[in-house]
């Protein structure tokens, strides 16, 4: 089926099942989205953004081990406004809930290219928005992200086995390579467990995959794989929405109180 710019998709993406599938825990479906719903999404990010940086001032803060600076900003939920480290005048390197900030993200909580491929990575029917993430990476500023795997964020909020079972679609909204800070996955890495952040591959692990892919690409990986990204040396921006996904039933994680520690 073609739409009206002539451009066609497969029956898989339509059905909401990955184009593209691999044994090794995650699936990457280049062309998801058309090149007029990306420039849809880029621009729905940029009004978010400058809302969420516009609302930062004065808002408490908080300082990470690494240095960065953490905002939140009122909302419903509020937001966290994470700036790049040491960039002056100070550039936002991601938001955290996201999609509520602009209907046009929030209506993709619903797009089967993003939610097939979750419930199928979760081996579930129906899947539940758990929260969203930008990543914006700017051109020459955006930082990089050290190994990590999701689930040891999340397990700050749930039990061991309710961060296990999400999973993130990631839409890439600039094309993206080594120069400008793709996503780097470990395959398999998501069936061990106890990473700590920070911790590279094991002796063991497959090599890691660059995900050098053109915008308009989705990524699902689940919470327990491990990944990192470069930082954008190039002049490109190398933006992404970040939709986690859990299954059905389950509140979201702005409704859910962090555990004791
Ligand atoms: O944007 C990226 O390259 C990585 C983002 C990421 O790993 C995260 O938000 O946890």
């Amino acid at each position: 089926m073609c739409n009206t710019a002539g451009r066609c998709r497969t029956p898989e993406v339509l059905l909401g099942l990955p184009a593209t599938s691999h044994d090794d825990g995650y699936t990457v479906t280049r062309g998801a989205f058309t090149a007029a719903e990306v420039d849809e999404l880029r621009t729905a990010l940029e009004a978010a953004t400058a809302r969420a940086a516009g609302l930062a001032s004065g808002a408490p803060s908080t300082l990470t081990d690494g240095g960065h600076v953490i905002q939140t900003v009122p909302g419903d939920p509020p937001t966290s406004v994470h700036w790049e480290p040491g960039v002056e005048p100070p550039v936002v390197r991601n938001l955290r809930p996201v999609a509520h900030l602009d209907p046009r993200l929030a209506a993709r909580w619903d797009d089967p290219r993003l939610t097939g491929p979750a419930a199928g990575l979760l081996g579930v029917r129906a899947v539940a928005p758990l929260t969203s993430k930008s990543s914006l990476k700017r051109a020459r500023v955006g930082s990089d992200y050290l190994w990590h795997t999701d689930h040891t964020f999340l397990a700050r909020f749930l039990d061991d086995t309710a961060a296990a079972r999400v999973v993130t679609a990631m839409v890439l909204l600039d094309d993206a390579d080594a120069d400008n800070g793709a996503l780097t996955l470990v395959p398999g890495s998501h069936r061990g467990t106890g990473r700590a952040d920070g911790e590279p591959p094991r002796p063991g692990d497959a090599a890691p995959v660059l995900l050098a892919a053109p915008a308009g690409t989705v990524v699902c990986f689940p919470s327990r794989m491990l990944h990192r990204s470069g930082a954008n040396r190039s002049a490109r921006d190398r933006r992404a929405l970040l939709y986690l996904y859990q299954p059905a039933g389950r509140p979201p994680l702005d409704e859910t109180r962090p555990l004791p520690r």
